[in-house]
């Protein structure tokens, strides 16, 4: 028998060390896009319910959308993104108003 019967397998092979490949999870815009319907208030309204802004910050951003056509809310991990895109789509259809709300990777 070999004296070194691990030879290639133990002291002789190089092993790389695997490195963690550890990557952040993607952020998520949510943003809202003009329309001619919505009523401006409505608007105010949903980014204080939603985004919990107050009522200065949501006018603003409201005026951003109004006259660039499309704005962002907040950036949040996916999960929170889907559900303030679901939040706010659920409240504009429930109140009859056009209003959209989408995400997109940050
Ligand atoms: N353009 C709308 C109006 O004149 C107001 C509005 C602002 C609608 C922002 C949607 O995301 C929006 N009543």
């Amino acid at each position: 028998m070999s004296q070194r019967p691990d030879h290639n397998l133990t002291d002789e092979l190089d092993v790389q060390e695997a490195r963690p490949k550890l990557k952040r999870p993607p952020m998520f815009k949510v943003l809202l896009l003009n329309d001619d319907f919505t009523p401006m208030e409505f608007v105010v309204l949903v980014l204080k319910i939603f985004f919990g802004m107050n009522e200065e910050k949501a006018t603003q951003i409201m005026l951003h959308v109004h006259t660039r056509g499309i704005g962002v809310c907040g950036v949040f991990s996916r999960d929170v993104a889907e559900t303030k895109v679901k939040q706010v789509s659920d409240f504009s259809r429930e109140h009859q108003h056009p209003l959209l709300c989408t995400m997109e990777e940050a």
